[in-house]
């Protein structure tokens, strides 16, 4: 009984250390990354200011050197790039990280695109208003072709009723007479 006693206060006493030992991790944990979400919030208010320098036409007017007058939470610059993107000019801000070397696993970016919300609604919505013009048209054409098919069997099995009930046709009744349906998908 005593020796049962004793392993139960070792398995607490060892709980307590480890619950004591998270503790101490978690600040330390919360630090790192209020460091990363500070240079973060930086860089976003960088990227908006700098995104208003469009010119309207999928490009930026560059006011600012590729050093930026702002650092991160780590005390070294931020960096700014600009590159052409696939609908128009992309700038993108850099903080080195923690590590301070360029193009680490730990480095921050935020990229805005100078492609204005009317230049890419306007080439999507063109391409999308031709294909939805395309697909409607078919269908169209497609119903159209279907009632003409219809039309040409309703047509047909009335001619064959006025022809039996004048007895003027032999023909016999076709097993199937609605050769209209697509064929099936490959
Ligand atoms: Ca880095």
């Amino acid at each position: 009984m005593a020796s049962s006693h004793a392993t139960q206060v070792v398995w607490v006493v060892m709980l307590l250390i480890a619950v004591g030992a998270l503790f101490l991790i978690q600040p330390g944990l919360n630090f790192l990354n209020r460091k990363e979400r500070a240079t973060q919030g930086t860089m976003e208010q960088w990227a908006n200011r700098l995104d208003q320098d469009a010119d309207g036409e999928g490009g930026y007017v560059k006011n600012y050197p590729a050093t930026l007058p702002a650092n991160d939470a780590w005390g070294r610059p931020l960096e700014l790039a600009y590159h052409n993107g696939e609908f128009g000019e992309v700038l993108t801000i850099r903080s080195l990280g923690k590590d301070g070397v360029a193009m680490t696993g730990d480095d921050i970016t935020v990229t805005r695109s100078a492609a204005t919300a009317k230049t890419v609604g306007g080439q999507i919505g063109t391409a999308a208003g031709s294909a939805i013009v395309e697909a409607a048209s078919e269908a169209v054409g497609s119903a159209a072709d279907k009632v003409k098919e219809k039309g040409a069997a309703l047509r047909d099995r009335l001619k064959r009723k006025t022809d039996e009930n004048t007895g003027e046709s032999e023909e016999p009744e076709p097993a199937s007479d609605e050769p209209t349906e697509d064929p099936p998908p490959p």
